[in-house]
């Protein structure tokens, strides 16, 4: 008799050939030398120095010293086996005003970091804008202001040219939720504004920039793969109330469906139109042709996912303790009227985000049916945990290999469901600035000592070096050297 055949519970998760295993960062968050060779100031650099806006008053001026350290970062990358580097470039390096002719040692760098790459066999993923806009365009009204889209498509000209013989692919924004809602939503993020109305606004702008920028790139790299980053999440109702599920479904409305449907349908969605209809400016500043732009076909979708969100009516929060939530997170827009609630025992990482992997999954799954079919790229999935260096020298993050390790089987699960899933970056390669919170929080599978620049690869580099050389993750509970 022979015997069963083994499940990839039992005989691990294989990736379909070809899967493209990477690791990502962005500009402002390590590349420090905020003012060599001719950078312009960006609006995190005046942010940062805002009294209270950064925990302890960081600030991105050395970070990881990147700009000076790169050939030791290419060599860690090396080291990894990564098939991909996603990376962005800094608008400031190359137009230090936001506007006008390129500033030549900017672009050096890029070149030097892209050449270095290719001489390695890694495939250059370049992020066109990670947050870091020109101080000198948000004097101008940032992206509240219709113009600065058409600014964004000149900057993005010129990178192409630049470099876009050896880029493998371009993603226009990474998350242009958190640029328009914690950027003029909240003000958690720079450039700090706290208004609504010109929140709405900076999404469509931001939109309308994407979608300028996929035509600047359809002409100057006609073969290069384009697509947009966007941090997507699932809400979860904390309770069957017809009050919660409609909460729930406005979470969803402002997070994710206010991208994906412009996107991929051509339209914002009603809802959501209606929910900001009394905000000035809000969405009055779209204009005839505007969704049809945004709307332009792309070659694959970059997702972000960290954790799942469970949502309660804000007018609940009676409810929510006796249906056993613990505190709720604290809400960052009242207009929305949501509690964001904790999962009593649920582990959280350090950021105090829920660890739950079986979002990724259904948020895939959602992609596809709702929205496209489109090829997709996990363009970050990580954690940050209270890591430090033990007496023997090491990093022995295994927590961060246990959520890494369930967030790949997440990954298998969708590919299972035929989801296109054909490639996962780990965010992030280093410890990094992280943003308001400053170098509080690491994220990187590799240690930084920030005092010193000195990198240490932590347990879950090598831990991932090996799901790269197998192009596997083993069976759950089966997680190489001396787990949890
Ligand atoms: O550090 C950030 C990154 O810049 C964008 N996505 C989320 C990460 C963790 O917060």
């Amino acid at each position: 008799m022979s015997a069963a055949p083994l499940s990839p519970a039992e005989a691990g998760y294989h990736f379909p050939p070809g899967f493209l295993w990477g690791t990502a960062t962005a500009a402002y968050q390590i590349e420090g030398a905020a003012s060599a060779d001719g950078r312009g100031p960006s609006i995190w650099d005046t942010f940062s120095r805002r009294p209270g806006a950064v925990w302890n008053g960081d600030t991105g001026d050395i970070a990881c010293d990147h700009y000076h350290r790169v050939d030791e970062d290419l060599e860690l990358m090396t080291r990894l086996g990564v098939r991909s580097y996603r990376f962005s470039v800094a608008w400031p390096r190359i137009q230090p005003d936001g506007r006008g002719p390129a500033n030549q040692r900017g672009l050096d760098f890029y070149r030097r970091l892209v050449e270095g790459l290719r001489a390695r066999d890694i495939e250059p993923t370049l992020t066109l804008y990670h947050w870091d806009l020109p101080q000198a365009l948000e004097d101008q009204g940032g992206w509240t202001a219709r113009d600065t889209a058409e600014r964004f498509a000149d900057y993005v000209a010129v990178v192409s040219r630049a470099l876009g013989a050896d880029v493998a692919r371009w993603i226009t924004l990474n998350e242009p939720w958190c640029s328009a809602w914690l950027g003029y939503g909240s003000g958690r993020h720079a450039p700090g504004v706290a208004d609504i109305g010109r929140a709405a606004a900076a999404t469509h702008h931001l939109l309308l920039g994407h979608g300028r920028a996929v035509e600047v790139l359809r002409a100057a790299v006609p073969s290069a793969p384009v697509g947009i980053t966007l941090n997507l999440g699932v809400h979860r109702p904390g309770t069957p109330d017809p009050l919660d599920v409609a909460a729930a479904r406005r979470a969803d409305g402002n997070l994710n469906r206010l991208f994906l449907e412009p996107i991929f349908h051509g339209r914002y969605p009603e809802d959501m139109l209606q929910h900001y209809r009394d905000d000035e400016p809000g969405f009055s500043v779209v204009r005839d042709g505007d969704l049809d732009q945004i709307a332009a076909p792309l070659d694959f979708l970059g997702v972000n996912y960290y954790f799942p969100d469970t949502i309660m009516d804000a007018g609940r929060s009676h409810e929510a303790r006796v249906a056993g939530y613990g505190v709720p997170l604290g809400e960052q827009f009242p207009d929305l009227r949501v509690l964001s609630l904790e999962t009593p025992g649920s582990d959280t990482t350090s950021m105090g985000w829920e660890v739950d992997a079986s979002g990724l999954t259904e948020l895939l799954v959602r992609i596809k049916s709702e929205y496209t079919d489109l090829p997709i790229l996990i363009t970050e999935n990580g954690a940050a945990f209270d890591d430090y260096v033990d007496p023997n020298g090491r990093v022995l993050d295994h927590e961060r290999e246990t959520y890494l390790h369930e967030h790949l089987v997440a990954v298998h699960d969708a590919l299972d469901a035929g989801v296109r899933v054909i490639g996962y970056f780990v965010w992030s390669l280093l410890d990094n600035f992280e943003w308001s919170l400053g170098y509080s929080r690491r994220f990187g599978i590799v240690w930084v000592d920030f005092p010193t620049g000195a990198r240490l690869p932590k347990a879950s580099y090598d831990w991932y070096a090996d799901v790269i050389a197998r192009n596997a993750v083993d069976k759950m509970g089966d997680l190489g050297e001396g787990p949890r």
